[in-house]
């Protein structure tokens, strides 16, 4: 029997359950991008608000694309199992936060009507680093975001919030972007400049982008894990989600209008979330990158054979402690030492099965914020950065395709260069002046060198 409203009954005792009432909580967020990633991290904080008693924040879920996520969780009433597993086993619950799942490519308007429903008051997003369709230079590529993107919907559900007299939403952007908030609101405002400029002022006013810093890891589910999660909940359940234990979200509090308190149940409101989400970046999703190149290029699978690695160990500890580190201007309450201890400790966690190859994908949109602006800060110093130097060298060598196919935005042009190109003019096409990564990344001669060697 499948998980959803009407078997929840049946449900093992073992298995911990949302405790409210869901046929009477309204929409309060739509969620873009509701992925594995939203579902053990926002839904689970929204979840515990209004198991606390909030109410009407129940999540509309939208998946640009890809009618996956809805076949897997709209037979089910949008219920799902999220499993909190490390070396102890796993601990279960049923979250009940989402109410439906939309795909946007095939039904547009009804995202644009949940956008302007009265009782909609953020907008979220998980979309990953590419679905921001930034050009190499940071700007709006219009022609991407012109095709399917999250800008065209949020501009017509804005269009009618505005034109029926509703407040604005809060764009809140939960993707591993350096300043994920400034940029989304940027980038909001070049589409709106130029498909909608008479609106502009109204969201200048009425709508706010909060930055927020993210972080729970969250393996791809198995097939294996929906079996383990079938026996233990004597339900099959196809929207199953596995995490870790731990979870981390610190918000600007900066909001257009109401939100949960999610502040209660373990998030972080704070008024600069800078410190905390270039920590993050550089330390952990940057050993995150250098683990997968690495380790995929030691033959390993999953992220807590490579961290178990000696070599790798080290190369990631000089990655957190002595290159990423040195550029973070800490808060009064960050450690940044206790802190690299406590990702070494995660990235072992035996019961997770992280892939290396999923980390491994899309590095053209990671690689700047995760490696290149602590190289470009380090420079500043007069400091090299060997251990990043190493990330990028097996970097060059997965976007050759040895690990498999590239998954990358740019795969298609790396595929054409490397017909024509050694190693060392692919290191120059990237990392010299004003490269394929963008930015004025500008990587020195002997940088390129040891990179391609
Ligand atoms: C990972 C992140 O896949 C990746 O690139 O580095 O998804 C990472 O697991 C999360 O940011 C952890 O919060």
């Amino acid at each position: 029997m499948r998980l959803a409203k009407s078997t929840l009954s049946g449900l093992d005792p073992s298995v911990a359950c949302f405790g409210y009432d869901r046929s009477a909580q309204g929409i309060g967020i739509v969620h873009f991008g509701i992925g594995a990633f939203h579902r053990a991290h926002q839904a689970w904080y929204t979840d515990a608000a209004m198991n606390a008693g909030e109410r009407n924040w129940m999540i509309t879920g939208v998946s640009l694309r890809s009618g996956d996520v809805a076949d897997q969780l709209n037979p089910q009433d949008g219920l799902y199992t999220l499993s909190e597993c490390s070396a102890a086993g796993c601990k279960s619950r049923v979250i009940g936060s989402v109410a439906n799942v939309l795909v946007a490519s095939r039904e547009p308007d009804a995202v644009v009507a949940a956008l302007a429903a009265p009782g909609t008051h953020i907008a979220s997003f998980t979309i990953t680093e590419k679905g921001y369709c930034r050009a190499a230079d940071g700007s709006l590529d219009m022609a991407q975001a012109s095709e399917g993107s999250i800008y065209r919907l949020l501009a017509q559900g804005l269009r009618q919030r505005s034109d029926a007299g509703l407040p604005g939403l809060t764009l809140l952007s939960c993707d591993n972007l350096a300043e994920n908030g400034q940029q989304l609101d940027r980038l909001m405002r070049e589409y709106l400049a130029q498909q909608d400029p008479a609106l502009l002022d109204w969201y200048a006013e009425y709508c706010a982008c909060p930055q927020t810093m993210i972080d729970r890891i969250v393996p791809a589910t198995t097939e294996q894990d929906r079996s383990a999660v079938a026996s233990a909940n004597g339900l099959t359940d196809l929207g199953a989600v596995m995490t870790e234990p731990f979870s981390q979200w610190v918000i600007e509090d900066r909001f257009a209008g109401p939100r949960p308190h999610w502040e209660i149940y373990g998030a972080n409101l704070v008024s600069d979330v800078a410190p905390f989400e270039t920590a993050k970046l550089r330390m952990l999703n940057g050993a995150h990158s250098l683990l997968a190149y690495c380790g995929l290029q030691h033959g390993y699978t999953y992220v807590h054979e490579a961290i178990a690695d000696p070599h790798l160990r080290t190369l990631v500890d000089q990655l957190m402690l002595q290159e990423a580190a040195p550029t973070i201007a800490a808060a009064a309450e960050q450690n940044l030492a206790a802190y690299a201890a406590s990702l070494i400790k995660r990235f072992a966690n035996p019961a997770l099965n992280h892939r290396l190859i999923q980390i491994a994908m899309d590095g053209s949109q990671k690689i700047p914020q995760r490696w290149l602006e602590t190289l470009a800060a380090n420079r500043v110093l007069g400091r090299d950065c060997p251990a990043i130097l190493s990330g990028l060298s097996a970097w060059l060598t997965h976007i050759s395709g040895v690990n498999g196919p590239v998954d990358d935005p740019l795969a298609d042009h790396f595929a054409k260069l490397w017909e024509k190109a050694s190693r060392a003019d692919f290191a120059e096409a990237l990392f010299g002046n004003r490269g394929l990564l963008g930015g004025d990344w500008n990587l020195d001669e002997a940088e390129r060198a040891s990179i391609a060697a």
